[in-house]
């Protein structure tokens, strides 16, 4: 090797992945990516993991902080002068409408990443309830449906399992490194079962494929029950002892026969009937819930349903089935003596289990309250890490609601649709110029708490967490931000483990904090209530909610809503791309050559039926105001009532086509993955109103 070359070794935090990295860098350039073997990953890098040159080194990143003059053009300024700014207006607001006024959001790169806790505190000492993540409508309906039905929210243990079931989660495009364990399982004679409404390569690998209508994965899983609990295939001594609402559950899926089921979600019963023999027979099964299932106007109670299989087929916290896997205890960052807002946070009162939850503002009500002011006003918003022009429902109204803020400011590093709103657009460090750690209970399921150390350094940019801190210094908010460096900070939250940044280095495969055991519930019981697994989950009932989970059509459906779905007969939903991640990447050329443009999928059928030819333009349309243009991808791996668009590309947005009022009941998350729409060939549109 050169001598001004020098290797260092890091996690990948560009997704969940955590894939183990070594970085080679001649001159403050990475001249070299290689994969880790010893990782949690086992040497697995995905293609973005493959671009970080190309996107940390792109010509088009932000560099300087700038602002929006009064005719709209970029002035560069510092970034004292940009703090400067943030806290004059922040004051103001808060002086004029209260704290509350002021909205945070942090994007999916603030996601187990170490920064978020700091922006919390910074809104937990400013005083403002409405501090919000992508948890608004990612992950967090998953994991309150499992938190409220047994405590906690469980990892598959895919590297031992007799059974894997993949609901509405593709692995292969959202977390390759998963692979290694799903294949050494399949390899060993593990059987697999994939619920989704496309063919995808894990589909067509399958043992079993049902292939449902989307948005029915609730009816599906009350089917599923239906069979095993007729047929006796429960566990009956776990039932006995930890369950509670088994005799009503018992009642609630009487009426899902497999034939009724078929009727609803168009998987044939006799499939149905082998998915449910091989969950309840197999030596073990592990069913993994996706996004898929969250992204629901009926998605809390499908998760709820597909936590209660897991249950009563015995395969909670056993080797094979779906873990309890605790997180490293560090530090909390909640303040003492907080200010409780006089103010609830926005959502807080319609999604009260969110709130209790997340102790979160629930974003996609963010735009309905700026534009008619209710319950009050927000005038300032911050957005950390995030595009919700792109990724937030009804993309319209989301435009409109971010121009009226008064102040935005958005932390980023591109300019992307969202910071070209803004009044104030930051250049953030990418995760190579910070130190981070990772922790691989939540994916992996092993308890391992580990250094990303600092890697670059990124002199114009400033990473997230020192942009909290100085903010937070600027407002005088010292004596809760006490910490002089991100090192120190990160030296505070690991104080109770006994360890330090310094000490965490000396194990660059991970920090043991804990090994697995099973059945931990039959010494300390399920952290529920009742001690129990909840199938009839009181908390709901109190609330209003239904306690058991009932299934009910989405929002919009050929059922559901029948004289709407004439005008709009398809269902749509989307899947991702391996190269990109949301909206991010369209602009780096490796991986922009994966997935060149935006398509619509449809099958051979209905591209005959409506006279579209593959890389023909077409307008897709929903029942809000705008259509979207994008090409036909003809492909016989979809339904022929069924087509797919993924989201996150601005020239085809495909949140222009759903809603945000249009929520889950108990979590307040958006339909995503089903939503009834129409597509016509852009030659014979008349629309006038399509992108
Ligand atoms: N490359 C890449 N990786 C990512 C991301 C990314 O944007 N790009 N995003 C990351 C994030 S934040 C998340 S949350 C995860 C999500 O990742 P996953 O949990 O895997 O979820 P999805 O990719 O949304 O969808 C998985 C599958 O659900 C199917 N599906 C669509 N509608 C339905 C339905 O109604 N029912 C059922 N059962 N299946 C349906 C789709 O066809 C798709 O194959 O991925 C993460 N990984
Ligand atoms: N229609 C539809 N909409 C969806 C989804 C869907 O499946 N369909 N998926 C939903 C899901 S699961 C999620 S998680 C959300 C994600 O929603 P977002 O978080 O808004 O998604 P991204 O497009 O990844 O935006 C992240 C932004 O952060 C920037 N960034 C990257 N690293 C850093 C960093 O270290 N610091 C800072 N400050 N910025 C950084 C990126 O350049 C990018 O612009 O989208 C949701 N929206
Ligand atoms: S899968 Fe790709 S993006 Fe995710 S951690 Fe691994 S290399 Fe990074
Ligand atoms: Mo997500």
């Amino acid at each position: 090797m050169d001598d001004d070359q020098q290797t260092f070794q890091t996690a990948c935090a560009m997704c969940n992945g955590m894939c183990g990295l070594e970085i080679t860098l001649e001159h403050g350039t990475i001249v070299g990516i290689g994969a880790l073997k010893g990782s949690l990953s086992q040497g697995h890098l995905c293609p973005k993991g493959k671009a970080i040159a190309e996107i940390v080194h792109a010509p088009d990143r932000l560099r300087k902080p700038v602002r929006k003059t009064s005719d709209g053009q970029w002035q560069e300024i510092s970034w004292d002068e940009a703090l400067d700014i943030i806290t004059a207006k922040l004051h103001d607001i808060k002086a004029r409408f209260g704290a509350q006024a002021v909205a945070v959001h942090v994007g999916q790169t603030g996601v187990r990443k170490e920064f978020t806790p700091y922006l919390e505190r910074f809104c937990n000492v400013f005083g403002t309830p409405n501090c919000s993540s992508s948890g608004s409508h990612c992950h967090v309906a998953k994991a309150m449906a499992n938190v409220l039905t047994y405590g906690a929210l469980p990892v598959p243990d895919y590297a031992n399992s007799a059974c894997i079931v993949l609901w509405g989660s593709d692995p292969v495009v959202s977390c390759p490194p998963l692979m290694k364990d799903i294949n050494k399982a399949l390899v060993s004679g593990a059987k697999l079962l994939v619920v989704d409404p496309r063919v995808t390569p894990l589909a067509r690998k399958a043992d079993i494929h049902l292939q449902l209508r989307p948005g029915t994965d609730g009816a599906l899983a009350l089917g599923i029950l239906n069979v095993i609990i007729q047929e006796k295939l429960i566990n009956q001594d776990f039932v006995n002892k930890w369950t509670i609402g088994f005799t009503e559950l018992t009642e609630l899926v009487k009426d899902y026969s497999p034939a009724k089921v078929e009727q609803i979600t168009w998987v044939p019963a006799d499939k149905l009937i082998d998915v449910a023999r091989l969950i309840a027979l197999s030596s073990s099964a592990c069913v993994t819930s996706g996004l898929a299932l969250e992204l629901q106007t009926n998605g809390f109670q499908a998760l709820r349903a597909i936590a209660i299989l897991q249950a009563i087929t015995g395969n909670l916290d056993v080797s094979g089935g779906a873990l309890f896997v605790p997180l490293a205890k560090l530090a909390s960052l909640v303040p003492e003596n907080i200010a409780k807002s006089k103010e609830l946070a926005i959502g807080q009162k319609e999604y009260p289990f969110f709130h209790d939850h997340t102790h979160r503002a629930q974003a996609n009500l963010y735009a309905e309250a700026i534009l008619t002011e209710k319950p009050y006003s927000i005038k300032g918003m911050i957005v950390a890490g995030s595009n919700p022009v792109l990724t937030w429902p009804n993309t319209e109204k989301v435009i409109e609601a971010l121009c009226k803020l008064e102040f935005l400011v958005v932390m980023d590093h591109f300019m992307t649709e969202t910071a070209k709103l803004a009044d104030l657009v930051l250049p953030a460090s990418t995760f190579l110029a910070r130190t981070e750690l990772w922790n691989g209970a939540s994916i992996y399921g092993v308890q391992k708490l580990g250094l990303s150390p600092q890697v670059l350094k990124e002199e114009e940019c400033l990473t997230d967490w020192n942009f909290w801190n100085q903010l937070a210094q600027k407002m005088g908010y010292q004596e809760s931000f006490p910490w002089g460096s991100e090192e120190e900070a990160l030296n505070f939250r690991l104080k109770p483990l006994g360890l330090s940044v310094e000490s965490l280095k000396q194990y660059p495969e991970g920090y043991d904090y804990g090994s697995n055991k099973f059945k931990k519930y039959e010494t300390t019981g399920f952290k529920t209530p009742s001690g129990k697994v909840e199938i009839y989950c009181k908390e709901l009932e109190e609330q209003g909610c239904e306690a058991l989970p009932v299934y009910v059509e989405p929002y919009t459906s050929p059922l559901s809503t029948a004289e709407m779905a004439k005008k709009y007969p398809l269902i749509l939903t989307g899947a991702r791309n391996v190269g990109y991640y949301h909206s991010r990447y369209r602009n780096i050329p490796s991986l922009r050559k994966l997935s060149p443009e935006p398509l619509v999928e449809l099958h051979p059928d209905l591209a005959k039926e409506l006279g579209v030819e593959d890389g023909e333009e077409v307008i897709v349309e929903s029942w809000q105001k705008k259509g979207i243009t994008l090409k036909v991808k003809i492909t016989e791996t979809i339904d022929s009532r069924v087509i797919s668009i993924p989201h996150g590309w601005d020239e085809a947005n495909v949140n222009f086509l759903t809603d945000d009022l249009a929520l889950d009941p108990v979590t307040g998350f958006p339909a995503y993955r089903s939503l009834l729409a129409r597509l016509t060939k852009k030659a014979d549109c008349k629309c006038s109103s399509a992108l």
